[in-house]
């Protein structure tokens, strides 16, 4: 199998994270899929949860689906805490939160896919990369309306705090991430941003990527 990927290309794959499942969508999610890569989003997680969330077949169906929109155009695919389904379709990745199996117990069933892990505190962080996180997800940065069990809201300080306290490892903001608020994050320290509503309630949700990944870019470069 090939090998880990590199931390430069995971930093490059978070610049423009479309997170997303059925419910988040206004449109057809193959539709806003097709869209937010036409914008150039860098990495798709499906993340089929919440009420009214596809099941069985169906479910499957749709990750096919979308994965396969990705690996037309190179763009990683990650599933949501399935390790199941992500084996099953051979996805590129995992993203894992606190709750969810260890991140060690994760890393020896996905062999050398991505991996992520949600972080909240320095000492969450420090562990998820001791058990093999190629890259952490930080947040919620902001309120958010797609997530109900959201822990708090921790402000770009704890993004700050991270690069602080020396974790040089890629990180993603994410939650309530709006275009206005990505010059922010970056600035604080993300090297990229993760979106759920931003993208898929846009009215037009190319456009809205090619914003986000623009000022994301600008604002890693600019001093
Ligand atoms: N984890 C922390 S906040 C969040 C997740 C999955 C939801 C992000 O969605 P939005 O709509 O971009 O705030
Ligand atoms: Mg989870």
């Amino acid at each position: 199998m090939s090998s880990r990927m590199l931390s430069e290309t995971v930093r490059r794959h978070l610049q423009m994270y479309l997170v997303l499942g059925s419910v988040n969508c206004l449109a057809e999610p193959g539709w806003v899929v097709q869209q937010a890569l036409a914008g150039g989003a860098t990495m798709v997680q499906f993340r089929e949860k919440g009420r009214g969330a596809l099941t069985g077949a169906p479910r499957l169906e749709l990750a096919r689906r979308l994965q396969d929109q990705c690996r037309r155009v190179g763009v990683p695919f990650i599933v949501n805490d399935d390790v199941e389904l992500a084996l099953e379709l051979d996805a590129d990745g995992v993203h894992i939160g606190q709750d969810d199996e260890s991140a060690a117990s994760v890393r020896e069933r996905i062999g050398n896919r991505m991996l992520g892990v949600s972080a909240h505190t320095i000492e969450e962080a420090r562990r998820a990369i001791l058990q093999g996180a190629d890259y952490l997800g930080v947040g919620p940065i902001y309120p958010t309306i797609s997530k109900d069990d959201a822990n708090a809201v921790q402000g770009p300080i704890i993004l700050h705090e991270l690069r602080k306290a020396g974790m040089d490892v890629p990180i993603v903001g994410i939650g309530g991430i709006t275009v206005d608020r990505v010059e922010e994050v970056v600035r604080a320290g993300a090297d990229g941003v993760a979106v759920i509503s931003a993208v898929t309630q846009a009215e037009q949700i190319r456009t809205a990527v090619e914003e986000m990944k623009k000022k994301v870019v600008l604002s890693i470069k600019s001093p």
